[in-house]
């Protein structure tokens, strides 16, 4: 497997999160990635790289230009309101929500900061900016490497991004590398690009960029938001609009229910839909906080129940990108995460 690393991750390491109205130490931490990273570098075999430079272009047109001047200057402006800033993350306090307007952009920072994010739980720091664009840049190079003729790489990056929609941040997330992976491929020439999310989490943020487009189809297996996080989006009756009609496909599972048999159905339900699409190339979301030893989520997962999620997934045939995104228990990162990339090997 070809790996993109980003060096740069550890720039983004958030103190704190909200949490039951108090702060806590944050779950999405630098070392998920060095124990992911620990591990596939033990397994070997693995070719790894460096990202390219950042292509902002690109980003621009899978983000709104204006979030990303906000994301790119909001710490300076932190601490222009006060230099002792420098010592917290940035949290918003308030939300533009329905009866609220939402098509002003207010100039004060805290009322943009709403604007742009939609829970507390997502601190932004002095590093944040520069970990997530060489985040995207990871994603692009993985991208591109296959859209020259690599079967598949992994852009193994935080903070994670498949929460990240086209001007929202929020879920740990601030840049979608998975839908800047698409995108990618898109340009490189792919006409049709799925995505499959895997993540525990619904993908929001992917679902929201490419909702009204017909070119890329977004599938998401995930907890029912009726009961987890993002609460919001990711129920079954979204189907995706205008032109991006029956392009959406969302597996809402039950956690209390839904053991691996069940999740590995739907797994197989949305490759069967990414087959009728007709995807020319797939993107994957990689979240491991399906594993039964999640602190935050959990599909009940097992380690090795990993091996079979890679095997299934190389069996739709597609030059394919995987992006890190969740999985929280750190003992078992490393392994679940290799065990996806080891079984998508041995099944191609
Ligand atoms: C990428 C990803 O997996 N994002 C998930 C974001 C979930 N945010 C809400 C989590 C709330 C739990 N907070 C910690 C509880 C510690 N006991
Ligand atoms: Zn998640």
């Amino acid at each position: 497997m070809l790996i993109v690393l980003n060096g740069r991750h550890c720039l983004h390491a958030g103190r704190q999160e909200m949490y039951r109205g108090h702060m806590i130490p944050c779950v999405e931490k630098p070392s998920r990635l060095e124990f992911v990273e620990a591990e596939l570098r033990l397994r070997g075999g693995s070719e790894w790289m460096d990202p390219d430079e950042a292509d902002l272009d690109l980003l621009g047109r899978v983000h709104d230009p204006r979030y990303l001047d906000f994301l790119a200057g909001a710490w300076a402006e932190w601490i222009a309101l006060d230099p002792k800033n420098a010592e917290t993350d940035i949290l918003p306090s308030a939300w533009p929500m329905p009866g609220l307007r939402h098509d002003v952009v207010p100039l004060a920072f805290a009322g943009r900061l709403g604007l742009f994010c939609f829970d507390s739980g997502s601190p932004m720091m002095s590093g944040t900016w520069d970990a997530a664009l060489a985040g995207t840049a990871s994603a692009i190079t993985a991208a591109r490497r296959v859209a020259a003729g690599r079967t598949a790489a992994f852009a193994l990056t935080r903070p994670p991004g498949h929460h990240a929609g086209r001007a929202l941040f929020g879920g740990y997330c601030f840049l979608n590398n998975a839908a800047v992976a698409a995108q990618t491929l898109r340009e490189a020439g792919a006409a049709r690009v799925a995505v499959l999310d895997v993540d525990f989490h619904h993908g929001n943020g992917t679902q929201d960029i490419f909702y009204r487009r017909g070119d890329v189809l977004t599938v998401s297996i995930h907890g029912h938001p009726l009961t987890e996080y993002p609460f919001y989006l990711g129920y079954a009756d979204e189907r995706g609009e205008g032109a991006g009609e029956g392009c959406n496909l969302n597996l809402p599972l039950s956690p209390k229910v839904s053991r691996f048999a069940e999740w590995h159905a739907a797994l197989e339900e949305g490759l069967s839909a990414i087959a009728r699409f007709g995807a020319e190339a797939l993107v994957v979301p990689l979240g491991v906080d399906t594993y039964k030893g999640d602190p935050i989520a959990g599909f009940g997962l097992e380690s090795e129940d990993y091996l079979k999620v890679g095997e299934t997934i190389a069996g739709a045939r597609l030059p394919s990108i995987f992006t890190f995104e969740g999985g929280y228990a750190v003992e078992g990162i490393g392994v679940n995460v290799a065990n996806v990339l080891d079984g998508f090997e041995a099944g191609r």
